[in-house]
């Protein structure tokens, strides 16, 4: 509609048409070349996006519209591809495309209305005189209000938005603040400001936190090249691309020089740009505060990570989910529940090449790993820690999270432990308390090995020591319904506990003692602990094994007995307790009878086809239980003949499982130069120092499949003939690709145990060879999963043609 209003005369209708007819005509022809807005007149949205031009044409002021119905008032660059936005009236509150208008008012003050007249915006503040008699576009882009005489009484440029234009001078009341997107101009959460002491800086403002991420946060003024002295507060940056601050901070455009279009710009993504316009109207950076995109704060918001590919994406933590996946400046939110009540345990989930800024509830220097953890453990605000070089820093709260591989140290997530094992794109992960040291020998196996001819790197470290906990409640099922307070600690940590199940339970040493008629019957002894048969109460026949006295650390043993507790498959050694009193750490599990499969495979004794093929089939599902339907992923380490039990029909069980460290390449130090396993069974990838993967125990179990079908040792075990014995087991590889190769007929004969004397299924042993083979692939890479080695093994199950 007309923003002018005409004297309605029902008498005369023609003269009234004509004249509206008239002023419409005569609105456009002015709308399109006005130089200015004289005092009394208004503009609405209809009558044309653009109302002001500055004399060059450079700067277009008027209403800038986004879809059918919001309108800003605004100024732009005419040229600039997308009219690019350098100043707003209104930012937070669009007007309606009908009605809503701008007007001088007979005071002199410029005045936004909606269509319901409501005052969206007003040029006035209490210090600024009325009287304006025009407004001008200038040809900085400046809209300005003057008096009669020319004197400016009002100037956009003193309120700038996001945008700061040349010439325009920066003072201490000013703030570019970012939009909260592209297309989006709310006000954001990111401001350049000078900040009380005189420095200018970049802050992060956001809904929870506020953070200051430029300059160097970590630095001193100075440090950064800037001086806080000079009290006067204020920047300009001249037409040639200088800018000149009173703090000391001095930069020009990579394209210094007169002509160019530029603009100085917090940009919704909380870095602070200077652009040049070219020629085909697009903006090119010639300068920006940071390099490093992800150094800006809060970028992706509380809980998550921020990487830069170089394009910069966010992620959250695992455990945590994005709270609104179109604006990461809300973070993630935990899948878990945040609590810190006695019935959650915790554990750690290790996120290489990731920090988080500030929010540190405590640091500390030269500390252990297990000390920080234990800091984190007891501090209910504490979310993860970070350590780094011996330093140890809890975290509050996580926010500005960067990964970059530049980033040394880890960032370790305290997690609810039922939490299942998430993978995030973001983070590599690593179990914190799965596949650990051989610590504490946890199973029955070490009783069937043979202490001389083992080679075994034992060291005692382990990241469980995490959930160090000290004091702890327990409720004994059933009967023994009764509390105990484990002993040699010192601090109250408890709570981190929950109750153990009825089929998994804490045994009394005296219940032990009296099991095993005062520990009578060795098993057998391994490197971490004596064995003994004993028959509990119920008369179930049980194996203890009392770990010997170097391996008692509370912590690890507790960190040990949780994460065994939950793994239960049949082909895995069951274990049924434990005991922690005084000295004594006892673990009780089931008895298998048959020992381990070295005594039925090797010669002298014998093993028929089809068992060989059931325990084959059934180490398999065993470790591929272990590796991927586990809650908590376990690598087992040291997959070998000793380790595997047989039950009165044969069927296998592993033992020893959950004691191994997952190995991290670049983790901490003390972790990946030790070597654990067993030579002949540990694959290449433990000498090379590469990161340890499941696909060690694919290997091993490539090994161990090979003697099945071969019926010797074909890894060595005994040290001082290694190479020798080393060359057996890659002999046998390489005949056998060659005899596949060539097609040979009968090849398989000659691969197999000759004491089979021709009782065995031909395809069963071919694919046994070829999954063997396959599994002992140098490169990892190479070598299935055991998932797949399970499917590949049932397809030929059903084979009863027993030649
Ligand atoms: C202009 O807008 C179009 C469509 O929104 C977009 O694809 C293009 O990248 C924009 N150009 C610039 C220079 O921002
Ligand atoms: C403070 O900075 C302003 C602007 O850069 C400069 O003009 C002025 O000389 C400085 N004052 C002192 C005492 O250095
Ligand atoms: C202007 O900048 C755009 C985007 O950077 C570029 O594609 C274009 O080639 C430039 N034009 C000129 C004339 O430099
Ligand atoms: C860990 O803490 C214990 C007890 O608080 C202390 O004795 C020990 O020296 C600490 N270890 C390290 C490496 O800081
Ligand atoms: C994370 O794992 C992927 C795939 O396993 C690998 O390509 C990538 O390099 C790893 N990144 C880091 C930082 O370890
Ligand atoms: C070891 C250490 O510095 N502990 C401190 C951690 O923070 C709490 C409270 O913030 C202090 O009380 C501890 O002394």
């Amino acid at each position: 509609m007309a923003y002018q209003q005409t004297a309605s005369s029902p008498k005369c209708p023609r003269f009234l048409i004509l004249l509206v007819i008239t002023v419409f005509c005569c609105c456009f022809a002015t709308a399109k070349t006005q130089k200015s807005l004289e005092r009394g007149a208004s503009f609405s949205v209809e009558d044309d996006s653009g109302f002001l031009t500055s004399p060059d044409k450079s700067f277009t002021c008027g209403f800038y519209g986004v879809g059918t119905n919001a309108y800003w008032f605004s100024i732009w660059f005419t040229n600039s591809e997308n009219k690019t936005l350098v100043w707003m009236a209104n930012r937070d509150r669009p007007v309606n495309a009908l009605g809503s208008r701008v007007s001088l008012s007979r005071d002199g003050t410029m005045v936004l209305t909606d269509v319901d007249g409501k005052i969206v915006w007003e040029s006035s503040t209490n210090s600024t005189p009325t009287g304006a008699e025009r407004a001008e576009l200038l040809n900085s882009g400046n809209l300005v209000l003057k008096n009669p005489l020319g004197k400016i009484l009002w100037q956009s440029f003193d309120f700038p938005t996001d945008t700061l234009l040349p010439k325009q001078p920066f003072t201490k009341t000013m703030k570019l603040t970012s939009s909260l997107g592209r297309g989006n101009f709310g006000t954001g959460y990111f401001s350049f400001y000078f900040d009380n002491d005189n420095v200018l800086r970049l802050i992060y403002d956001g809904p929870d936190i506020s953070s200051v991420y430029w300059p160097g946060p970590g630095l001193s003024v100075y440090q950064n090249g800037r001086t806080d002295y000079n009290s006067s507060r204020i920047a300009v940056f001249d037409e040639m691309g200088n800018f000149v601050s009173s703090d000391g901070l001095i930069f020009s455009a990579s394209d210094m020089g007169a002509r160019v279009k530029r603009r100085l710009t917090t940009d919704y993504d909380g870095n602070l740009r200077l652009y040049s316009l070219n020629s085909t109207g697009s903006w090119v950076i010639t300068w920006e505060a940071l390099a490093q995109q992800c150094r800006v704060h809060g970028i992706c918001g509380r809980n998550g990570i921020c990487v830069y590919t170089p394009e910069l994406k966010c992620s959250c933590l695992p455990g945590y989910e994005a709270v609104d996946i179109s604006n990461w400046n809300k973070g993630c939110k935990p899948k878990f529940k945040p609590t810190c009540s006695q019935s959650q345990r915790v554990k750690f989930k290790q996120i290489q090449y990731v920090d988080f800024y500030g929010f540190d509830l405590n640091y500390s220097e030269s500390t252990s790993i297990q000390n920080c953890t234990k800091l984190c453990v007891e501090d209910c605000r504490c979310e993860a820690f970070v350590y780094r070089g011996q330093k140890c820093y809890t975290k509050g709260a996580l926010f500005s999270g960067l990964r970059s591989p530049t980033i040394e140290g880890s960032l370790y997530l305290r997690l609810p432990e039922p939490l299942s094992m998430e993978t995030s794109p973001a983070a590599n992960l690593t179990v914190f308390n799965s596949c650990r040291t051989n610590a504490v020998k946890i199973g029955t196996s070490s009783m069937y090995d043979h202490p001389s001819k083992t080679v075994r790197w034992v060291y005692l470290y382990s990241f469980a020591a995490a959930i160090g906990a000290v004091e702890f409640l327990f409720i004994l099922s059933g009967w023994w319904l009764l509390f105990r307070r484990s002993q040699g600690m010192s601090a109250p940590l408890v709570d981190k506990y929950r109750l153990i199940s009825s089929n998994f339970r804490m045994y009394l040493y005296a219940e032990l003692k009296k099991a095993t008629r005062n520990f009578k019957e060795e098993l057998g002894r391994g490197g971490s602990g004596t064995v003994y048969k004993g028959v509990l109460a119920d008369e179930r026949v049980v194996a203890v094994k009392a770990l010997a006295d170097i391996y008692q650390a509370e912590e690890v043993f507790w960190a040990e007995v949780s994460t065994i507790e939950k793994i239960n498959h049949m082909n895995l050694v069951r274990t049924w307790g434990f005991c922690s009193e005084g000295k004594h750490r006892l673990l009780i599990s089931e008895y298998v009878e048959n020992g381990s499969l070295d005594k039925h495979l090797f010669p002298p004794n014998f093993l028929g086809w089809k068992e060989r093929f059931k325990v084959a089939i059934g180490i398999a599902k065993g470790l591929a239980y272990l590796h991927h339907e586990c809650l908590e992923w376990v690598i087992h380490c040291d997959v070998k003949p000793e380790n595997i039990l047989l039950d009165s029909n044969f069927e296998p069980k592993i033992a020893d499982f959950g004691l191994a460290k997952l190995f991290e390449r670049g983790g901490l130090n003390a972790v990946s130069s030790h070597i654990r396993g067993t030579k002949g069974y540990m694959a290449p990838e433990w000498a090379l120092n590469l990161s340890i993967t499941a696909k060690v125990d694919v290997y091993s179990y490539g090994v161990v499949l090979l003697e099945i079908v071969k019926g010797i040792r074909l890894s060595n075990r005994v040290v001082e003939n290694a190479e020798e014995e080393e060359a057996e087991m890659k002999r046998f590889v390489r005949i056998a690709r060659r005899k596949i190769q060539c097609g040979e007929d009968e090849w398989i004969e000659d691969m197999l145990d000759p004491r089979l004397e021709g009782q065995f299924s031909m395809n069963q042993a071919a694919k046994m060879v070829e999954i063997g083979i396959s599994c002992v692939e140098e490169d990892r890479n190479k070598r299935p999963t055991m998932d797949s080695v399970v499917q590949m093994l049932l397809e030929c199950e059903e084979e009863s043609n027993i030649q």
